[in-house]
């Protein structure tokens, strides 16, 4: 069919190509060729024109032969394929090539390679083939290219939260939504400062090698085969840090059931402020914390060894103890000047029932002091009192000789009497306050609590209230402190013995008092200085005799066995104790009760402070 058509269009040039045929030498073969064309009659009664032959240039094209494929490469949505040109054109230029992708059928056409397809989905894996064509029409395909799966950068991640370690972080991310098409095959955190990063392939990535103390940010990117997304927003700022150094131990020095204890701080806080230090005594394990040195830790036991360790702590954790500290011993402190220290303990409180010259109030009973107190060695003297009255005297005896009362006020070593019980506690206050310690009681009903007493009367007082006997200040002992303080672990009628013989009037000897107390034999009928007869074994001075010494307690009946008591509420009588210089020796026992009203004075009665052992 093509032959025929070939042929017609040979014909109808005929009539111009006519004149350069006739030359062809060689007619004869020519009309062979025209013999061999089935006979077309039309063609044989052209004539000369059968002489005209198509030469090898004018044989007829065909399509290309088929392009070699070659690579596919992958592409962002896209692929680039390159090939090979044909051996073959088929007789006619290539005019260009096509590249089909499988599946899809995208296509790309030029004329050279390599050919990029464009249009692609992401994740999705193609093979290509390539057809070239000319002007006849277009080869068969190649063979099928290398499969390639386009794909792209992954997005962001999303920013989680960052955590902080020890010169680390963790940080937490949510995976993107797209991971561009191809696997995400992992995960950067990277700081901000320094540009530290860590990798993971899996939420939380930790950063490490950070610096403690230093405030970080984070972001996060991830990671496929084609490359790395663009950053995540920042984290959350985290500071790493660990606990911090031991401190450095300092020195402890013993108290009163505790000890005092001094430090210095670590020189690495370990990246967060140190919130506080603890030292702990070793044995025992008693603590104390606090922010700065020295440390105080109570509730330790008089005369057993400790030593201490001190740690610190921030907001992570607590640091590893530090050496210990040197050894120290609590003890009780030493008693201020003029004072004995009276040790916690229990006594049996009364007289035996055959005790000669016993009253019946004297019950025996088992008393427990829990606390160890001071008391005042002698009875306070005139000398004393003026020092905090404004240079008032009360007292009769203001004369060292003589048996009635003067105004010579020149008996300063000699007991103070004629103090009514409010201006004594009025006293004891001023005492405290003249040393800095805290008033042990509050006065009240007074018409002048401060100075009421300064006038060499009364006190001018209707009540006064105890703090307790926590109360670091002067104060009156109990009636329990005193006659435990006065028998000095004895228990007989005086720290010196029993009485004997006759126990009334004033002239029969007592050896059991005439060594250690004024009185009525002895006294010359007044008061004597101080601190002049045997003390006991508790360094205490007229305790028995010279004059009476008032205590805090109203008077009652005894209850039985106490501890710690400080006596009722109310009462009639506040308790004095101890006897006097006018009295006979039955009054002058460590048992014996005296009392009056609180108001009342005379010139038997004196008194001596105490004060509780508090740390
Ligand atoms: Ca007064
Ligand atoms: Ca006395």
């Amino acid at each position: 069919m093509l032959f025929r058509r070939w042929f017609v269009l040979q014909t109808a040039l005929s009539a111009t190509l006519l004149a350069g045929c006739l030359d062809r030498p060689d007619t004869s073969m020519f009309s062979e060729e025209v013999s061999d064309t089935e006979g077309v009659d039309t063609v044989d009664t052209f004539g000369p024109a059968d002489t005209f032959e198509p030469t090898d240039t004018e044989t007829p094209a065909s399509v290309p032969g088929a392009p070699t494929i070659g690579t596919a490469t992958r592409g962002n949505a896209q692929a680039s394929v390159t090939f090979t040109a044909p051996a073959s054109n088929g007789g006619s230029a290539i005019t260009g090539y096509t590249i089909t992708s499988s599946s899809g059928g995208f296509t790309a056409t030029g004329a050279t390679s390599p050919l990029v397809v464009a249009g692609l989905t992401n994740g999705t894996a193609y093979t290509f083939t390539v057809t070239a064509t000319n002007a006849v029409g277009t080869s068969t395909a190649s063979a099928a290219s290398n499969s390639v799966t386009p794909a792209s950068v992954p997005d962001a991640p999303t920013i989680g939260t960052a955590t902080r370690g020890n010169a680390q972080a963790s940080v937490t991310f949510t995976a993107p939504a797209s991971d561009g098409g191809s696997g995400i095959t992992g995960y950067t955190a990277t700081s901000s400062p320094g540009g530290i990063t860590g990798t993971c392939t899996a939420s939380p990535c930790t950063v490490s090698t950070l610096t403690n103390g230093i405030a970080y940010i984070f972001t996060m990117t991830a990671t496929n085969t084609v490359g790395i997304s663009v950053s995540s927003a920042a984290s959350n700022s985290v500071t790493p840090a660990t606990v911090p150094g031991a401190p450095t131990i300092g020195t402890a020095t013993r108290g009163n059931a505790q000890a005092s204890v001094t430090f210095t701080a670590p020189a690495i806080t370990g990246g967060s402020a140190i919130t506080g230090y603890t030292i702990t005594s070793s044995s025992g394990g008693f603590t104390a914390t606090s922010v700065a040195s020295p440390l105080v830790i109570t509730g330790l036991t008089n005369g057993t060894a400790y030593s201490f360790t001190v740690t610190a702590t921030n907001d992570v954790g607590t640091s590893a103890p530090s050496a210990a500290s040197n050894s120290v011993t609590p003890t009780l402190p030493p008693p201020p000047a003029g004072y004995s220290l009276i040790p916690a303990g229990s006594f049996t409180m009364g007289s035996p029932t055959g005790e000669i010259g016993r009253d019946t109030d004297e019950t025996q009973h088992i008393v427990t002091l829990t606390r160890a107190f001071y008391m005042k060695t002698t009875e306070v003297t005139q000398g004393e009192w003026k020092a905090l009255a404004g240079g008032t005297n009360p007292a009769c005896f203001q004369s060292t000789t003589g048996t009635s009362c003067t105004t010579s006020n020149a008996n300063d070593n000699g007991p103070v009497e004629w103090v009514d019980w409010f201006s004594v506690i009025a006293f004891t206050n001023a005492l405290s306050v003249s040393q800095g310690l805290a008033e042990c009681y509050t006065l009240t009903g007074c018409a002048d609590p401060t100075n009421g007493w300064h006038d060499g009367e009364h006190a001018d007082c209707t009540g006064a209230t105890f703090v307790g006997l926590d109360c670091t200040g002067y104060r009156l002992p109990t009636e329990s402190e005193w006659e435990y303080a006065a028998r000095a672990e004895t228990t007989t009628a005086t720290y010196a013995g029993n009485l004997s013989g006759t126990i009334t009037g004033c002239t029969t000897l007592q050896a059991a008092l005439d060594g250690i107390a004024w009185w009525c034999r002895n006294s010359g009928n007044r008061t004597n200085l101080v601190a002049q007869m045997t003390a006991n074994a508790w360094g205490l001075y007229d305790m028995l005799g010279n004059v009476w010494e008032w205590t805090w307690t109203w008077y009652e009946t005894y209850p039985g066995a106490e501890t710690d008591p400080i006596g009722p509420a109310t009462g009639d009588f506040r308790v004095s104790r101890g006897g006097g210089w006018y009295f006979d020796p039955r009054y002058v026992r460590a048992a014996y009760r005296g009392g009056s009203g609180p108001t009342s004075r005379n010139d038997v009665v004196g008194f001596r402070p105490s004060r509780s052992v508090v740390p």
